[in-house]
């Protein structure tokens, strides 16, 4: 039997929301095959700070190639890279590989407050990942920093950014808006050309850890199942609506989007 395949570059998000593990979960429900490379352990939560451990960067190469060279991603998605060298050699393995489909979630800092990219990491990332993605998904605060501008506050600014941002080199760019409280969560997805405006109802709930890594990583399964963009990006928002609607609380803290939700809505 055949199935889609997919890759995800990231970090491991040891509670379990966020990072490879909402990546993985994601994959799973959306019946892709998944396969992860470590960039970085992430041992933080809301109530906790145990850190954060880079993984030496022949780590993250070999696990990159074991993927490629047996099983065989269609379509690549990355997540949090951490350090510069790390993007540099994530960079040149996707165009060595010469994969098409690559999603990238440009992760800086995490609902737990942790920083996942280092601040002399964005110009790396701006200069060779980016150029390579098919999509780029920053939220507000991500918008701001790749453009060195101010935070988008309304639909109209995110329209701004996504134009800006198309300029970077990604085929499509999608805004996400749902840091945006006094409005529905409303996403810009732009590839050049046309500018669609996605909405969904706003939910009122803190537990929306890992909904960012959860929603590229459904666009990343759409896209391996052979949808367009724009189809991937409105079914992944329907998945993480979802996920967000009936998000888990573990009594104290910061909760987690609920990854199985789409399937038992
Ligand atoms: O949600 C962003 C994110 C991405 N990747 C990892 C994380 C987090 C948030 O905690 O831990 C590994």
């Amino acid at each position: 039997m055949s199935i889609p395949r997919v890759l995800t570059i990231a970090g491991s998000a040891a509670q379990g929301s966020a990072g490879i593990q909402a990546d993985l979960k994601t994959f799973q429900e959306l019946d892709v095959y998944g396969m992860s490379a470590v960039t970085a352990l992430v041992a933080n939560n809301s109530i906790t700070d145990r850190g954060i451990f880079t993984q030496p960067l022949e780590a993250v190469e070999a696990q990159i190639h074991a993927s490629f060279e047996h099983v065989g991603p269609d379509v690549l998605k990355t997540g949090m890279l951490f350090t510069k060298d790390i993007i540099q050699t994530v960079s040149g393995l996707i165009r060595d590989y010469k994969i098409k489909q690559v999603v990238v979630d440009p992760v800086m800092i995490g609902k737990m407050g942790s920083q996942l990219l280092k601040d002399e990491a964005i110009t790396t990332l701006i200069e060779q990942l980016l150029p390579s993605a098919l999509v780029i998904t920053p939220n507000l605060m991500e918008a701001g920093r790749l453009l060195n501008a101010p935070v988008p506050q309304s639909p109209d600014e995110m329209k701004w950014a996504a134009r800006e941002l198309h300029k970077l080199g990604a085929d499509y760019v999608l805004v996400k808006g749902g840091s945006l409280e006094d409005y529905p969560a409303v996403d810009i997805l732009f590839d050049g050309e046309q500018m669609i405006e996605l909405e969904s109802k706003r939910v009122n709930t803190i537990h929306t850890s890992g909904a960012g890594c959860t929603y590229s990583a459904a666009i990343t399964a759409e896209l391996a199942k052979g949808k367009s963009v724009e189809e991937a990006v409105r079914k992944a928002k329907e998945f993480v609506t979802a996920a967000i609607e009936v998000a888990l609380s573990f009594d104290r803290g910061i909760g987690s989007t609920n990854h199985a939700a789409f399937r038992k809505r």
